[in-house]
């Protein structure tokens, strides 16, 4: 951890204290530590934290619930220093986490990334149906569809996803992008999307080679 500041959030955001996590993350920025050092060096080995402990059973679900909260909080406060608000929309994306899971901290991360890179981002939520894609494609005609899980049980609906919007005669119009930690290169590869990315900062760099910029 390069500074006592960003300790104090690392272990705030583990305790589920969004007070202190978000005061320290605003004095942190005040002290010009880059968001981008606060969120990688911090908050999300953060949440890795709260996963192992979880593991080990230290810790339960109501408080992983509340230290995501935490997290939240303090990307909210980063958001503006994450995103260029003044960039020329290069694309859209519909994004969403697949049904059945109701984590969304690492897709609304990808979705800040993919704002900040220049596409106009179409949120869907978290436990989206395959029926609520087909919706999203058929009204916004997006350049890419992005779908997260971070369930090994919720891998699936991407592949039920993209059988639905096969079906729907849609697959083709759209570039499918896919994360999430228990994805891999060789289940995208598996279930046909287009991309498979590993972070968030990948993500919008990959997002923007499926529709052609550099
Ligand atoms: Co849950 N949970 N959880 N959880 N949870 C995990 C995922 C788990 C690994 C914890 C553990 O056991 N170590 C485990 C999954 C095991 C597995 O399937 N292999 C788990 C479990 C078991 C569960 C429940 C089943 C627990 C229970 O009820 N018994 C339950 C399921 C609920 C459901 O979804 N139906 C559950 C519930 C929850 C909460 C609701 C309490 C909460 C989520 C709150 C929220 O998101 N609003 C929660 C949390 C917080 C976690 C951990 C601790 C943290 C997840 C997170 O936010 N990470 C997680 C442990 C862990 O991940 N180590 C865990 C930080 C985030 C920045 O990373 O999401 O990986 P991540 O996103 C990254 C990349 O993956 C990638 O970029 C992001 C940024 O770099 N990425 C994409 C993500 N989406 C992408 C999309 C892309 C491209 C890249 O393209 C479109």
């Amino acid at each position: 951890m390069p500074s006592d500041r960003l300790d104090t959030i690392y272990n705030a955001i583990i305790d589920g204290d969004a007070d202190t996590a978000t005061v320290e993350a605003q004095a942190a920025l005040k002290e010009g530590i880059p968001a981008s050092e606060i969120l990688y060096n911090a908050c999300v080995p953060a949440m890795e934290e709260v996963g192992s402990l979880f593991e080990r059973g230290e810790k339960f679900v109501a408080e992983m619930l509340i230290a995501s909260r935490a997290m939240n909080a303090v990307v909210e406060i980063l958001k503006p220093h994450l995103v260029d608000g003044d960039v020329n929309i290069i694309g859209t994306v519909v994004i969403g986490t697949v049904a059945g899971d109701l984590h969304d901290i690492g897709k609304n991360l990808v979705g800040m990334m993919l704002e900040g890179a220049g596409f106009k981002i179409i949120d869907l939520g978290a436990n989206v149906d395959p029926a609520k894609f087909v919706d999203a494609v058929r009204q916004n005609q997006p350049d890419i569809v992005g779908m997260s899980a971070l369930l090994t049980t919720t891998m699936p609906a991407i592949r039920t996803t993209i059988q639905t919007l096969k079906e729907a005669g849609l697959r083709e119009q759209v570039k499918i992008l896919i994360g999430g930690a228990p994805v891999t290169q060789e289940f995208a590869d598996t279930v046909g999307a287009d991309a498979f990315a590993p972070d968030a900062g990948s993500a919008a760099r990959i997002a923007k080679s499926l529709v052609g910029v550099a």
